[in-house]
């Protein structure tokens, strides 16, 4: 049977300009599409906008503009930005489209005629921002916990749907389907939730009050409440009931969103599809946030950042690479400007970026730009290391942890980059005895970067092509996850293309500046191996920093008062990069048992660990969290 894959985003509320929250969602949706269409599957990706209810209507008020005009320009900027971020979503839905409307009381009149919806009365506490009820028990402080504003207290005859019916069974089939909602954090808090008896959910909102959603098909004073009516695009979008494509693809629907959303996808959805008799979708994957100084990145707390203005100032293939890279999909991460440059300079410019642009230049001055010929007594290292890559990254992709599919396959960058200086060609090529070696050394370097331009692609098409290109392959859409699996596949004879730099280094000026700067060479090889016992010979130790001060007429030392269960005064050269007081009350690593030296007339008694001056400065080494002072460290 063919394979398929369906892979759906939120649809984003169009009361706000879209930041990097709703891009990393849209880009992990897209990584995710590219993966399986490179893997051979028939693959569906929609993603598009919500756009009734309160929020909406309170935000064209206040722009003073009909909801449908205010809507139809919020819309048309996300539909704009996609194409630009090399979104490839097969379909955009607004849930003002006519087929969504139709569908939507399609649903309803069904849920109705079984029995589920009924008329009653409801007081609340509502969050207009999250378009809905909250317990008291879910407030904070009495306060929305997501948008901390105080919710509005609402009475009202409404229509509900006997959410409360179908507890047991979704219980049940979360309990029997353990990867249903993923990571598992997110099933456990679904679970959580499901302890408490779950009340039935106000589906309409009287016309009196709001009259800007889809008229109820059973009584016309009352509108569809905003949930109820943006789930169902899930299947609008791909022509529920009846389309060929609704038969291929809702079985195996995955939706994405961020954990702001859990409880109407984990909760609302599935039981309206069981209402409507329809099979509950197969994976609900959920992240974590972008936060910036701690909060989370919205509109409402005004600290977004934007998308477009980052991938005009650094490239779209950085701008995807870091947002993958850097977020562990389901836990939170933080923004940050400089840890990008870090990234893209570390990342990109010198492990990807240095290997592709050398060995394209020695195959150029070697061999006057031809590809080599492979040998049969070829070596086993990279092919090896690209077979063992492969397997880690499609396990990766089937698990959502993109950050560790681009480890892998940095892996095999690194390994490409350490048989070089292993092989060193230049030598190679002085001896004409050596030419066959030299040839093959070359060629095993271009294959390794066959493999990862494909590998790399879902995550930065745009570099994947232009490395495609260089290596001379005329029909860089015939590579995919099939054609890397066998060693060998680059033509030899054929010419290469050699290219501008694919990442130009960055130097970044905090100030907002940005401007190229100098190549620094790479980090050494790896040394020699040592035995555990030599290496236990070192006595590594938790210190925190009591003081710091610069020492006078130095420019690179700091003197620094630690405590490691006692006190003690080491000397560092980190004044470049490091303020005194950055650094008290820092928990930091020295090598505790280190020879006393004497700098600048002072006597250092340890020494800290810190990485060697890089691209981005010296970084030293510190602790995700707070370490007991003067722990071993091994
Ligand atoms: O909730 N970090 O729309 P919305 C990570 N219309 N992701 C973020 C984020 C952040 N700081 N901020 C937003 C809605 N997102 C409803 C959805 S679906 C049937 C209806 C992303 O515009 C993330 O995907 O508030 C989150 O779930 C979504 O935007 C919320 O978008």
């Amino acid at each position: 049977m063919e394979k398929a894959f369906y892979i759906t985003t939120p649809i984003y509320y169009v009361n706000a300009s879209p930041h990097i929250g709703h891009a990393y969602t849209t880009i992990v949706a897209d990584v995710l599409a590219r993966y399986h269409r490179l893997s051979g599957s028939r693959t569906f990706f929609l993603t598009g906008t919500d756009e009734h209810g309160d929020k909406i209507a309170e935000a064209a008020e206040k722009s003073g503009v009909t909801p449908k005009a205010y809507a139809d320009r919020i819309s048309g900027q996300f539909r704009d930005l996609w194409p630009k971020l090399t979104i490839t979503n097969d379909y955009f839905i607004r849930t003002t489209d006519t087929n969504h409307i139709e569908t939507v009381q399609a649903i309803l009149s069904k849920v109705y005629d079984a029995g589920d919806i009924y008329f009653g009365h409801y007081e609340g506490y509502y969050c207009v921002g999250c378009e809905r009820f909250y317990t008291e028990k879910e407030l904070i402080d009495g306060k929305c916990p997501d948008h901390q504003t105080e919710p509005e207290f609402r009475k009202e005859s409404n229509y509900f749907f006997k959410m409360s019916k179908y507890q047991d069974w979704l219980i049940s089939h979360i309990n029997a389907n353990p990867d249903f909602i993923r990571p598992e954090r997110y099933r456990n808090e679904v679970l959580a939730f499901l302890r408490e008896p779950l009340e039935d959910l106000c589906i309409s909102r009287p016309k009196s009050r709001l009259s800007w959603g889809i008229t109820l098909p059973f009584d016309e004073n009352y509108v569809t409440y905003v949930w109820f009516d943006a789930l169902i695009n899930y299947i609008t979008g791909i022509g529920y009931p009846d389309s060929d494509n609704f038969r291929t693809f809702w079985p195996v629907a995955q939706h994405l969103i961020a954990k702001d959303i859990l409880k109407p996808h984990g909760i609302y959805w599935p039981t309206m599809l069981k209402a409507a008799g329809l099979e509950p979708y197969k994976h609900l994957n959920v992240h974590g946030y972008w936060n910036v100084d701690q909060s989370k990145m919205s509109k409402s707390l005004g600290n977004v950042i934007s998308p477009l203005e980052l991938k005009d100032k650094y490239g779209l293939d950085a701008f995807r690479y870091y947002l993958l890279r850097e977020m562990v999909f389901g836990l939170d991460s933080s923004f940050s400007e400089e840890g990008f440059v870090q990234r893209v300079n570390a990342e990109l410019a010198n492990d990807l970026g240095n290997l592709v642009s050398r060995v394209t230049a020695m195959v150029m001055k070697y061999c006057k730009g031809k590809i080599p010929a492979l040998t049969p007594e070829a070596d086993a290292i990279l092919p090896d290391t690209a077979a063992r890559v492969i397997g880690d990254v499609e396990k990766s992709f089937q698990e959502l942890t993109f950050h560790k599919a681009l480890m892998s396959i940095w892996e095999l960058i690194n390994t490409a980059n350490r048989y070089i200086v292993e092989n060193e060609p230049w030598s190679l090529a002085k001896d004409p005895a050596n030419q066959d070696r030299l040839g093959n050394v070359l060629y095993q370097l271009l294959e390794a970067i066959r493999v990862v331009a494909v590998l790399i692609s879902p995550f930065m098409p745009g570099s994947s092509g232009k490395i495609l290109t260089q290596l001379g392959i005329t029909d860089p859409e015939r590579e995919d996850f099939k054609t890397i699996r066998t060693w060998g596949g680059l033509s030899s004879g054929q010419s290469l293309q050699r290219g501008e730099a694919l990442f130009p280094r960055i130097d970044y000026k905090p100030d907002g500046g940005a401007a190229e700067i100098k190549a620094i060479p790479p980090p050494p090889p790896i040394k020699p191996e040592v035995s555990y016992e030599d290496f236990e010979k070192i006595d590594l130790r938790v210190a925190r920093i009591l003081e710091a001060e610069v020492v006078p007429k130095s420019a690179k030392l700091l003197k620094l008062k630690i405590d490691i269960g006692e006190e003690r005064t080491i000397v560092a050269g980190i004044a470049k990069d490091y303020k005194p007081e950055q650094l008290v009350g820092k928990s930091i690593v020295i090598v505790a048992n280190l020879k006393p030296a004497k700098l600048m007339g002072i006597e250092s008694r340890g020494m800290l660990l810190a990485t060697d001056t890089t691209a981005e400065g010296i970084t030293v080494l510190a602790f995700d969290r707070e370490p007991r002072t003067g722990a071993k460290v091994r």
